[in-house]
């Protein structure tokens, strides 16, 4: 297993489409296991592939509180079946957005249907924080932040800043 290097906005590939898996092998568990080692150190509690700079349809998501009851959930090609009408709200922040948080609305429950880690098909019903943090990976394979649900005026200050942090960091560098 290795840590793989985050991406963070503005980076055009975090816009971009992923693409559906037609195999699970041990190249794609090994790229799994890598995303899995990331969002760890990161931390994070959901990775999808794109932000470690593969278009590819998986995601890697433990919501387990406890460091020593880990309970790390890969799914591939996962889609969502149903979402109820009843929302609810949760600070979100992404690994791609460092240091920016906001309270998203979204469906408060979901069904997902997904390839598991083996290759065998596997259907779950979401609720609370699972749903949510489901609901956030999908909008990444999608091209889709969260901060795309805010206001121009709030997504476009958070742009600003990232650009800025970018600009200063780059000036370190080099
Ligand atoms: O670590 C993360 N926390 C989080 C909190 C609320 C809703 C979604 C998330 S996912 C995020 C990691 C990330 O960027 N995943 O794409
Ligand atoms: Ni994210």
């Amino acid at each position: 297993m290795s840590k793989r290097e985050i991406v963070t906005e503005p980076d055009p590939i975090l816009r971009k489409k992923s693409e559906t898996l037609e195999k699970v092998d041990d190249e794609l568990r090994n790229l799994l296991d890598d995303m899995l080692e990331t969002m760890y150190s990161a931390p994070g509690i959901g990775l999808a592939a794109v932000q470690v700079g593969v278009l590819k349809r998986l995601i890697v998501i433990d919501i387990s509180k406890e460091k020593d009851k880990k309970n790390p959930l890969f799914l591939i090609n996962p889609e969502i079946i149903s979402k109820s009408k009843n929302t609810s709200i949760y600070e979100e922040g992404c690994l791609s957005l460092p240091g920016h948080y906001a309270e998203i609305e979204r469906p408060a429950e979901c069904y997902i249907k997904y390839i598991d880690y083996y290759g065998n098909k596997k259907e779950i019903k979401a609720n609370g924080l699972l749903s949510t943090c489901i609901q956030h990976e999908v909008d990444h394979l999608n091209g889709i932040l969260f901060i795309d649900y805010l206001s121009k005026l709030k997504k476009d200050m958070i742009l600003k800043k990232l650009v800025k942090h970018k600009k200063e960091i780059n000036k370190i560098i080099l």
